[in-house]
Parts: C-alpha cells; sequence; structure tokens
C-alpha cells in the first residue's frame, strides 16, 4: 500500500507540498492539471512541470485525480470521437511522465453531490451533509449556484463554474439516456481507450458516483456490487479497474465494503483506494465524520483488513476530512483532519502487518 495525499496545486490550495511531505509514512500527492478544459489533451509540458514541483517537495506523482471526461462522451454524441482521441493523447503524456492510475468518473453532469458543505458536528468542527428530503426537492440548477458560492473562495472539484451555464442544455440532453445507453457509452470509451493504457502501463479507476444512486433523474451506473461486476466486464483487462470509494458506496448501506474489497481486489481491479467514514442518519441521509470507526458507520479496521487480506500494492488516500481547528480550506480538503486520518489508517495498518 502507497499513503497519499490529493493536492490541488500551487495556485488553488490551501495546503502546501512541504505540509504535505511532512505527513507520517506519506509517499507522494494525488494531483491534476486544473486548468485544462474538460475534453481537451493535457500538454506535455504542464504535466512535466507539475511533476517536477511535486518531486522537488520530495514527493511522487503516480496517481492523477481526475482526467474527467467530456459530457459528450457520456451523452454518446458524434463528436465523442474527437474527445476520446484527446483523452488518449493524455493518457500517454501522463504515461511518459512515470504516471500510474489515472481516476475518473462516469456521473452525468454532477460529481460528488452534497445538501451542505459546513454542517457542525456536536464537537464545533464542520462536515459536508447530505439530506435526501432537501435534495429531492431541489431545483439543480440552484444547488449547483449554491455549492459554487459557499466553497470558503476555492472552486469544488467537479463544479467547474463555467460548466454551470450549459447545465440545462446538458439536462435536455440526457433525456434520451438511461443506464443501459450510459453502460454503453462507457463501453464504448473504455474499448478505445484501454489499448493505450495496455500499451503506456496507466491504469484507469472509475470512482464510484456519490451518492450511489440516481439524482434529478440523470442515470447513474457506478453504484453497487452488481453494476461493478458489469463495469470490469465491459473490457476484460486490468486496466479497467476501479478507485474503491468507502464514502460513496458505503453511502448505501446495503454496499458492503470491505466484502467489495476483498472481491474485486482479488480479481486484480482496485488500483486506488479512497478511504474515509461516514455516519447514516436516515434512509439517504448522512454526514461526513472524522475517519475514526467509532465517529461513523462504517468499520475502517475491517475496511483496511480487506486491503491487508488481498496485499494490497496500489494506493489509497485518506478521503474528505472534518474542517478542525480554524483552518481554512476547501470544504471536505483541509489538511488538518485528513493528516490525522492517515495517521490513525497507518496505525491499523502497522497493527494488521504485525498481528499477520
Ligand atoms: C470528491 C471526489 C470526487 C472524485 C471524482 C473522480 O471529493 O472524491 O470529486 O475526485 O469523482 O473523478
Amino acid at each position: 500500500m502507497k499513503m497519499t495525499f490529493r493536492w490541488f496545486g500551487v495556485n488553488d490550495d490551501s495546503i502546501k507540498l512541504e505540509q504535505i511531505r511532512q505527513i507520517p509514512g506519506i509517499t507522494g500527492v494525488v494531483g491534476a492539471l486544473y486548468d485544462v478544459p474538460v475534453g481537451d489533451a493535457w500538454p506535455m509540458q504542464k504535466i512535466l512541470e507539475l511533476k517536477r514541483t511535486v518531486e522537488n517537495a520530495g514527493l511522487e506523482l503516480e496517481v492523477i485525480e481526475s482526467v474527467n471526461i467530456h459530457e459528450d462522451i457520456k451523452l454518446g454524441l458524434p463528436s465523442r470521437d474527437k474527445y476520446i482521441e484527446n483523452y488518449k493523447g493524455s493518457i500517454r503524456n501522463l504515461g511518459k511522465a512515470g504516471v500510474k492510475v489515472i481516476c475518473y468518473n462516469f456521473m452525468p453532469v454532477f460529481d460528488w453531490l452534497r445538501s451542505e458543505l459546513a454542517w457542525k458536528l456536536p464537537d464545533g468542527s464542520e462536515v459536508l451533509y447530505y439530506d435526501n428530503n432537501i435534495i429531492k426537492d431541489v431545483d439543480p440548477i440552484k444547488l449547483v449556484e449554491d455549492m459554487a458560492t459557499n466553497s470558503n473562495g476555492f472552486s469544488l472539484p467537479g463544479w467547474e463554474p463555467y460548466r454551470l451555464k450549459e447545465l440545462k442544455d446538458t439536462f435536455e440532453k440526457y433525456k434520451s439516456v438511461d443506464e443501459d445507453k450510459l453502460f454503453s457509452n462507457l463501453k464504448y470509451f473504455l474499448e478505445n481507450i484501454i489499448p493505450v493504457c495496455e500499451e503506456v502501463d496507466v491504469k484507469m479507476a472509475i470512482h464510484p458516483d456519490d451518492p450511489p444512486w440516481s439524482l434529478f433523474g440523470l442515470p447513474r451506473i457506478v453504484t453497487n456490487k452488481e453494476n461493478l461486476e458489469r463495469l470490469v466486464k465491459l473490457v476484460d483487462s486490468p486496466y479497467n479497474g476501479l478507485t474503491l470509494c468507502s464514502g460513496s458506496l458505503g453511502s448505501n448501506p446495503e454496499n458492503n465494503i470491505p466484502e467489495l474489497v476483498r472481491y474485486f481486489g482479488k480479481m486484480g481491479r482496485i488500483h486506488f483506494g479512497h478511504v474515509r467514514n461516514i455516519k447514516f442518519v436516515s434512509e439517504r441521509t448522512f454526514h461526513e465524520t472524522s475517519h475514526l470507526s467509532s465517529d461513523g458507520s462504517l468499520d475502517m479496521f475491517e475496511i483496511m483488513k480487506a486491503y491487508r487480506d488481498i496485499d494490497f500494492k496500489g494506493y489509497i488516500r485518506p478521503d474528505h476530512g472534518r474542517m478542525i481547528w480554524g483552518e481554512k480550506a476547501r470544504p471536505g480538503y483541509g489538511l488538518y483532519d485528513r493528516a490525522l486520518g492517515i495517521a490513525y489508517l497507518n496505525g491499523i495498518w502497522e497493527s494488521l502487518n504485525k498481528m499477520a
């Protein structure tokens, strides 16, 4: 297991690489180019610049999160071929720069979604909250506007402001895309790119839908064991793999995370693990917590044990943390609570190794 930390770059992160470097056991950052529009090929020079910056701080850049997928690919429009060609260009360039894993998602229109970005826990810390009663009645356009203005001045991953303008139009286009169609659009994409991944040794790792159910009538397919199984079979190659996100899949209590880790891990299809906890409030309503098992509804020991049992050699990162100690950072992505999360996960890992 290699422990990593998501970083949004010199210009868009409150956290410095020098601080990340001092987290015990850290090997590298999970980075991305945030100034390349979705759909364009990532230029070699910019990738190398990012790599140099990260490596100069004594860290590795082996995981990218995310190279986002242009909406036309998800919609299966004729223009998708041009964007798929660009995507292949990004994969080739990232491979040349030594990147091993690309995390991406196939969620229509939205990436992750919450009803509140700074909900107060009794200890005064702030967390992300998903209340299904709010989401089910809300106008999605209004929600996106709120998200964009309430994120401590940072743009949220997947909520690029320039995409909001097209939102209404995109909703219209999705009226003809159901789950089967979305699966076949994903298959088309994977069939085209996986041979390039095999050639340059870069593994694709799809991120589950967060939360793992349909929103605003849009189809969502990366949601449970059955669909993950269907997905890995779309193209039967180890390069067609998963980012197993405990918090995203885990917000549906029917998803048993340790079981999923064992099942897809034994197949060699998990390349990246996002490890975090959440607490169920009621059906389809939950909030995030510290990583500690006793603070949430997921058993972190059992999750890490599953990774240990499959002798996981891939990358792990702590996921969203609480906002604590007065930190001002992008919601979910502060330094302090994610660093505490790492220390805790590393502690579990050491115990597991010694007990083995
Ligand atoms: C949220 C993240 C997601 C994730 C993408 C991957 O905090 O886990 O935005 O990065 O879905 O493409």
